[in-house]
């Protein structure tokens, strides 16, 4: 058995759901097909990084949220935007650094939010750094009586920072709403996920934590979406944190720049064979979801938005040289003016109501007791082990006993007498 869960439920979604997962993906090909044109005729100003091949994730993990959950997208989660309500010509402009982009022309990539609509908060270049933030974004949300769950991406790569396994912890100790997408897509630049980190599975990673995870095929957006949603509840619920690899492929280099020639020919092969909106569009001719008349009605309608939406964009202002030095920081309500929305009484947090029910003993903490999945020996020098009483601990529900008798280093192995 994986340390990660397999997803129970068959998925029930609707026709127009699934209908609305391939426009989304569909769209998030479409913008970034744009964005590698624009950006070849030398209108983009920073770094385009694609995420062709990784649309179901982006799109599928962004769907399973509701208007008022919270969400970080990452360099390659531009589907998560449109998901979300991002309208394309942000997106444009944002990259183009054109003054009517959401930062006013102040940033060449995706590093834009929107925290009173949308409730998205800006991507930070610092891999793992939204981990520990969203996670205080789901704290927040419980604080303020907001019955909302938190979302953040990172990537293979990412998940070998320091901040994510700090963020990762501070999220499982503190039980916050918050649902990790590790999207394993076998490449942090030119460095293979197997030379990076010893792992089969990096949801793995979760064990350390004692939080859940699950394990999903990343190219197909009915499993995403299925594995997201059951993670959103779940998170909701009061279950904590839950972490979901995602398995892909980076079909394209890091950014434009990079030829990605480093990347063996049969995996390309491979995973291109895989792409998940052609296998979308088989299950969806399958499952006579739609026909190729819906499609052409559908492609009809992104080509139509997106030309207007690009013609928008080319023909914004660049911003004008007095306003560089504005904005830059924030200057309180004149730039940003957000209030708590309290959803619950504030006096239950005020004294003497909130320090009435004070619970300081964790069940089990202190004594060696393994957290999630399989054990390790228990060898703690104060405690009386299993070896020493000769006995076998009792085991806790869904865990096994620790085999403490079979592994647990013989006191004389050093040669060395210490
Ligand atoms: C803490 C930190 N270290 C290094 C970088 C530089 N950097 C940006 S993207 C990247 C590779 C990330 O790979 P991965 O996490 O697998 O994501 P992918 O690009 O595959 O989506 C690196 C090293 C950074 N932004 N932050
Ligand atoms: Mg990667």
């Amino acid at each position: 058995m994986p340390a990660s869960e397999t997803r129970g439920k068959a998925p029930k979604l609707s026709r127009q759901q699934y209908l609305d997962l391939y426009y989304y993906m569909r769209l998030n090909r479409e913008v970034e097909e744009t964005m590698t044109r624009l950006f070849r005729q030398n209108k983009i100003v920073g770094g385009l990084y694609a995420s062709l091949g990784q649309e179901a994730i982006s799109v599928g993990t962004a769907y399973a949220l509701e208007k008022r959950d919270w969400m970080a997208p990452m360099i390659r989660n531009i589907g998560a935007l449109l998901v979300k309500g991002v309208p394309p010509r942000d997106i444009f402009t944002q990259h183009m650094a054109k003054y009517t982009s959401p930062t006013k022309g102040k940033d060449g990539t995706s590093h834009f939010g929107d925290l009173e609509n949308l409730h998205i908060v800006s991507p930070i270049s610092m891999l793992g750094d939204l981990i520990p933030v969203m996670t205080g974004v789901a704290m927040a949300g419980r604080y303020l009586g907001q019955k909302i769950v938190s979302m953040t991406w990172i990537g293979d790569g990412g998940s070998s920072t320091g901040v994510f396994h700090e963020g990762l912890n501070l999220a499982a100790s503190q039980k916050a709403a918050f649902v990790l997408i590790l999207e394993n897509n076998q490449w942090a630049y030119s460095t293979p996920v197997r030379r990076q980190v010893p792992l089969e599975n990096l949801a793995d990673r979760a064990k350390a934590y004692g939080i859940s995870s699950y394990i999903v095929d990343g190219n197909d957006v009915v499993a995403v979406y299925t594995a997201a949603k059951e993670a959103v509840e779940r998170a909701r619920a009061g279950e904590g944190p839950i972490l979901i690899e995602a398995k892909t492929f980076r079909r394209r280099g890091h950014a434009q720049h990079d030829p990605a020639e480093y990347v063996p020919k049969d995996q390309r092969a491979h995973w291109e064979a895989r792409d998940p909106i052609a296998l979308y569009e088989k299950f969806l001719a399958e499952e006579k979801l739609l026909d190729g008349k819906g499609k052409k009605e559908m492609e009809d309608n992104i080509h139509a938005l997106l030309e207007k939406e690009r013609e928008f964009a080319e023909n914004s202002p660049m911003p004008p040289p007095e306003t560089a030095d504005k904005g830059v920081y924030c200057t309180g309500p004149e730039c940003h003016n957000i209030q708590p929305k309290w959803e619950r009484p504030i006096d239950e947090l005020l004294p003497p109501k909130s320090c009435v029910d004070p619970a300081w003993i964790v069940e089990g903490f202190g004594r060696g007791g393994v957290s999630s999945g399989s054990s390790a020996p228990i060898h703690f020098g104060d405690v009386p082990t299993a070896v020493d009483k000769k006995e076998t601990p009792p085991a806790k529900s869904g865990t096994k006993p620790a085999p403490a008798k079979k592994n647990a280093p013989k006191k004389s192995a050093r040669k060395d007498g210490r």
